[in-house]
């Protein structure tokens, strides 16, 4: 405890020098949370951090995240406490996934999930957020799209848009959010009867199926308080940043070990050393960020 105490302080000292400032993705570890200036989801913290006068930023998060934030901020020093911290469903799409499906759909625009590398996104048309995908998607003029990496956004979007979805990779997915089962959401409803579901757009379509509300992360935040006690279908720490959030309302984990490994990755010790040490800098080179900010700042116009 006192460990913790001690690196919160140097910490807070050397985020001054450093006139630094700490961005964490609401599925940080809780002590990690609490140094941060803001929590958020991957888009937040990367708007979020073009409005900041600081000239450094730790992003306590996976690396594409930290990639969109450094793409957004081009000026600024984007740190990394740790290079392994990292999102495997991001790392299922391969540029060479689009290539082959848009040799087979040449005219299907390709619409990336942010949660995808910064290599990926030069070659989309547009990016989304589990939020604005269906807007986007319904937006475009094509009845065919190119889709990726999440296979189960992918459904939700055919499913509320019409629209042929061609997912790329074939079989994307978080394997964090694929654990959720229908036994989760029996046992949810027999032991948590008065709680309403807030399921992630990650999750298995069965599993979306019985949600009261289907949200990013950022959404669960804003739509908490439509009411009293929620099963939280989603990473783990998600739990402890609803309740800091709301403590007169109750919050339980729909799955105790949804545990995403990249996100854990980062601990108070490396956030300490990121700073101390000013590593690791996330670099874009030029070509790929250009490309790629542009297929964010269209979703930014479109949504
Ligand atoms: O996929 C994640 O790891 C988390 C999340 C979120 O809800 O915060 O989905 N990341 C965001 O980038 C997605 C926004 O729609
Ligand atoms: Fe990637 Fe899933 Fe972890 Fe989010 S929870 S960073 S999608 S592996």
């Amino acid at each position: 405890m006192e460990k913790i105490e001690e690196l919160k302080r140097k910490i807070e000292k050397l985020k001054k020098d450093r006139n630094a400032i700490i961005l964490a993705h609401n599925y940080q570890l809780p002590e990690v949370q609490d140094v941060a200036d803001f929590v958020g989801d991957s888009l937040e913290l990367a708007r979020r951090a073009t409005k900041v006068d600081a000239e450094v930023i730790v992003f306590a998060g996976v690396d594409f995240m930290a990639e969109t934030a450094k793409i957004l901020n081009p000026d600024k020093i984007v740190l990394i406490p740790n290079k392994r911290a990292t999102c495997a469903m991001a790392n299922m799409l391969k540029v060479k996934h689009i290539l082959e499906a848009k040799k087979k759909y040449p005219n299907a625009p390709v619409v990336l999930y942010v949660n995808s590398t910064a290599e990926t996104k030069a070659y989309a048309d547009v990016t989304v957020t589990s939020a604005n995908a269906v807007d986007i998607i319904k937006k475009l003029n094509s009845d065919v799209i190119i889709f990726g990496p999440d296979k189960n956004l992918a459904h939700y979007v055919a499913k509320v848009t019409g629209k042929t979805i061609i997912p790329v990779p074939p079989e994307g997915h978080c394997y964090v959010h694929k654990k959720f089962t229908i036994e989760d959401v029996e046992r949810a409803k027999r032991l948590y009867p008065n709680a309403k579901l807030m399921v992630h757009p990650e999750c298995n379509p069965e599993v979306q199926e019985h949600a009261d509300i289907i949200v990013s992360t950022g959404g669960m935040i804003r739509r908490a308080c439509e009411w009293d006690e929620w099963v939280v279908f989603t990473e783990r720490e998600m739990v402890y940043r609803l309740s800091k959030l709301y403590p007169n309302k109750k919050f339980y984990p729909a799955k105790e070990d949804a545990v995403c490994v990249g996100m854990k990755a980062i601990t108070l010790q490396h956030v300490y050393e990121s700073l101390r040490d000013m590593k690791y800098e996330v670099t874009v080179p030029e070509e790929i960020a250009e490309k790629a900010r542009k297929a964010i700042e269209r979703m930014l116009e479109m949504s």
